[in-house]
């Protein structure tokens, strides 16, 4: 019977190795999958990568819960992860069909926001922290989320346009949680952020970075990996940990419900999760990966660096994203007021 449909597909030219015609819609954010990457999977699987991307988790969140089944492959971070999960909109992962499962640091599964690693595979992790170009801010060092309010900021700040990272930044300077679920405290950090406005060059979140080395701001909040790259553009810019603490995310590769191509999304995971891929991915575009294994062959330059793979203190000093519940409607009030819509 195997032989048959051996000799079946070799008639009819079908191979399960080389899927010639078939499309895998990646949904991701911008500037967060090596092309490299995507070309050398396309050619050894013969499925073309259509990647279409969002600049957050609540873009994504809206458009995956109206899809038909147009995404196969999403990155939300932790608490989008089980906000979706608890909704019904991811499927189980298949984790027999991926053999470099293993290859994955074990302390980034089984956490709280995927406690049995079912619906999950970690892709990169990394932090949101200050930045700072040094060429230009000449009064003094940038140390806390508090500095961002001096008044010399006026006009040349740039934040991520990221709902619950501006937040987090406000609710730290009053000594609450980032991942506050008490009203009072959010309308706290909204009032604090009113103050911020006056300052706010511009909220970026699809090439942040290029607000830096264009000169259109001169500090602010930015992922580390954005950081990563435009310190080589720049080299006045500095990635500085906040003493109040960095905000710190996970991004996992999830396969919607409704995916049409859930047999290419697994396809894509696990050729991610070979050592040579993560470690493209990490050294591209300065994120950390969860991969153990890619860790050895990454450039020393990369490993080795602060702003792409922080130290213990100040992953102990960070505060890891969760799921915020019944609050996210306070949260999206107030960021719609301080956004002026
Ligand atoms: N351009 C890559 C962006 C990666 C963002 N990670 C998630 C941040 C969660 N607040």
């Amino acid at each position: 019977m195997k032989r048959l449909f051996l000799f079946a597909s070799l008639m009819l030219g079908i191979t399960t190795a080389h899927a010639e015609g078939e499309t895998l819609n990646l949904y991701n954010w911008s500037d967060y999958m090596p092309e490299r990457i995507i070309d050398l999977f396309s050619r050894e699987t013969g499925i073309k990568v259509n990647y279409i991307t969002y600049e957050s988790n609540e873009e994504m969140y809206d458009n995956v819960k109206a899809s038909n089944g147009e995404y196969d492959l999403i990155v939300p971070s932790t608490y989008y992860v089980s906000k979706m999960q608890a909704e019904g909109l991811l499927q189980e992962i298949q984790k027999t069909r991926l053999k470099n499962y293993e290859n994955l640091d074990e302390r980034l599964l089984n956490l709280p926001h995927d406690p049995r690693s079912e619906y999950s595979i970690p892709y990169l992790w990394g932090t949101t922290a200050l930045f700072v170009d040094n060429a230009q801010v000449k009064t003094g060092k940038l140390t806390s989320w508090g500095d961002l309010w001096r008044p010399e900021f006026k006009g040349k700040l740039l934040l991520t346009d990221d709902m619950r990272e501006v937040f987090h930044v406000a609710l730290r300077t009053l000594g609450y949680s980032g991942n506050s679920t008490n009203p009072a405290e959010i309308e706290a950090a909204y009032k604090r952020l009113l103050k911020l406005k006056p300052s706010i060059a511009e909220f970026n979140s699809e090439e942040p970075r290029d607000a830096i080395t264009e000169g259109r701001a001169v500090a602010g909040m930015i992922w580390n990996g954005e950081a990563h790259l435009a310190k080589q553009d720049r080299f006045t810019v500095s990635y500085v940990y906040p003493k109040e603490g960095a905000v710190l995310w996970i991004d996992s590769l999830v396969i919607p419900k409704n995916a049409r191509n859930a047999e290419a999304a697994h396809r894509f995971i696990d050729y991610l999760l070979r050592p040579s891929m993560s470690s493209i991915a990490s050294e591209s575009i300065g994120y950390a990966t969860p991969n153990t294994k890619a860790l050895k062959l990454i450039d020393p330059w990369v490993r080795g660096s602060n702003t792409v793979y922080p130290d213990d203190q100040t992953l102990a000093n960070a505060e890891l994203q969760v799921d915020v519940g019944e609050a996210l409607p306070i949260y999206e009030k107030y960021w719609a007021l301080l956004r002026g819509e």
